[in-house]
């Protein structure tokens, strides 16, 4: 059975696709998800892909896809910028954990160049749009194969 690739989207992204697109490009989450599932399935993996806009709802997915998941990718938007408790709960994870933006959040506002979460990843994609989660299943079932 394939192995699974969980892929948590945090606050605002639902809405992909109907603002901003000179930051975050025309692409909708679906447009997304549909990428991240071509990609796993030609490398054989599974993905379970999500969105929450509740700092809770994404701490419990983390904990479920530290037991049930072979890898985990987290766009959490802007709790990158603010939440201790998605730390935590990845740094409780012993699976690969790959961070994602669609943007380069270090061309835009001083308050979003740090990341909390960015410490308990293997590697981190920022700037390249949809393209960087593509990357990031690439990176991710490699380091999972490499294990
Ligand atoms: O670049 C990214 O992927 C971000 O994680 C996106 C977050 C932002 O707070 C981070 O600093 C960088 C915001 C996601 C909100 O997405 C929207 C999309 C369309 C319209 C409004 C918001």
């Amino acid at each position: 059975m394939a192995k699974t690739i969980y892929i948590l989207n945090g606050p605002n992204l639902n809405l992909l696709g109907t603002r901003e697109p000179e930051v975050y490009g025309t692409e909708t989450l679906a447009d997304l998800e549909a990428r991240c599932v071509r990609k796993a399935d030609a490398l054989d993996f599974a993905v379970d892909f999500r969105q929450s806009n509740a700092e809770g709802e994404l701490v419990d997915w983390i904990q479920e896809a530290r037991t049930k998941g072979a890898g985990l990718i987290v766009n959490a938007g802007a709790y990158t910028h603010t939440s201790i408790a998605m730390l935590d709960a990845l740094q409780a994870c012993d699976v690969p954990i790959v961070e994602v933006h669609l943007s380069n959040i270090f061309r835009r506002e001083p308050f979003r160049h740090h990341s909390y979460i960015s410490g308990a990843a293997k590697g981190v994609i920022c700037g390249f749009g949809g393209l960087g989660y593509e990357l990031a299943v690439e990176a991710l079932a490699s380091a999972i194969s490499a294990a």
